[in-house]
């Protein structure tokens, strides 16, 4: 349930707050982390912000990112402790240990898995960002929405609906935009910085995956596959290949895309997508991985040959699975 009085009345009555970010941060953990930290530093509060790993390179241009401490850094003591976007307390990782600094815990957060892990706890599945919630919570702090602040906001409303795209985007998503757009949000220069960017890398390593794409199953499957001497040859890192797989589902005609990428470590890393009805997640769990319903991962000992065909096998079976529920 949301409970934006109660986060009001939390905030206002810390004199220091120390916020934390879940592990492997996103845009939605990291603006909504950001905002905050503006809005408490207008109100004349200290504040930190943590997180267990670094940030993104994509969202380091954020007001505030290089402000970003690792838990093991902090040496000082805090009113409040606040999570922001964190689902449960495992997603806090190292951070977790920031709870003993602190008088009392708080949190804002959009997932409906979350427990309610917190002293207050303000938490919504149905917001379509944590960020859409810490606009509302700004009003109940009658804090001012400034620039930097609409910056911070827009990075994690952007990314957490796809860009507007996903079905969670929900009119309050708009709404929002309105506000941030009034507040002089930058639009066209942050959804270049967010969306359409990428570095030489990753650009080169695209055109090799696509290059080599092959279609299984009448064109209904997309397969990529990236070895070794392709990351080399592109002077590429593996993080460079991270959205390549989504140019497979892009591709008319198809229902599910595979990209397969060598790893450093000796094992084959399978990134998995479909469209709707299609689902994936269940595909990943059969061969030991995991993910959510239209984008999952593996990781699997072998060839890339080898565990490729293992794997366009599972997501061949089911296809068919598919084809005959829908004849049904
Ligand atoms: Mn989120």
């Amino acid at each position: 349930m949301r409970d934006p009085e109660g986060i009001a009345r939390t905030l206002r009555e810390a004199n220091s707050v120390c916020i934390c970010s879940h592990v492997s941060p996103d845009g939605d953990t990291i603006g909504s982390a950001l905002a905050m930290r503006l809005v408490l530093i207008n109100m004349g509060k200290r504040v930190r912000v943590f997180c267990q790993d670094k940030v993104p390179d994509s969202l380091c241009f954020l007001p505030g990112a290089d402000e970003i401490r690792h838990p093991e850094e902090n040496t000082e003591r805090y009113d409040l402790f606040l999570s922001v976007d964190v689902s449960d307390e495992a997603r806090l990782g190292s951070c977790a240990a920031l709870r003993s600094c602190c008088e009392r815990t708080a949190q804002i957060d959009h997932h409906w898995t979350n427990p309610g892990f917190a002293g207050v706890n303000s938490v919504d599945g149905n917001a379509s960002a944590t960020c859409t919630m810490i606009r509302e919570q700004m009003k109940y702090l009658d804090a001012p929405l400034t620039r930097e602040i609409a910056e911070c906001l827009y990075a994690g409303i952007s990314t957490d609906t796809g860009n507007f795209s996903f079905d969670c985007t929900d009119p309050e998503a708009f709404r929002v935009m309105g506000d941030l757009l009034e507040a002089g949000l930058p639009l066209a220069d942050l959804s270049m910085r967010l969306f359409r960017e990428k570095s030489k890398e990753q650009l080169k390593l695209l055109g090799r995956a696509i290059e080599k794409m092959s279609f299984e199953a009448d064109g209904r499957i997309a397969v990529m596959m990236l070895n070794r001497q392709d990351f080399e040859d592109c002077g590429a890192l593996s993080e460079h290949a991270d959205t390549v797989v989504n140019y497979g589902l892009e591709t008319i005609g198809t229902q599910m895309a595979v990209l397969a990428r060598e790893s450093d470590d000796n094992r084959i890393k399978f990134s998995l997508r479909a469209r709707a009805p299609l689902t994936v997640d269940d595909v990943a769990a059969r061969l030991g991985g995991g993910g959510h319903n239209r984008a999952a991962g593996i990781s699997m000992e072998g060839t890339l040959k080898a565990t490729t065909r293992v794997v366009v096998r599972a997501m061949k079976e089911r296809l068919q699975k598919e084809d005959k529920a829908r004849k049904k």
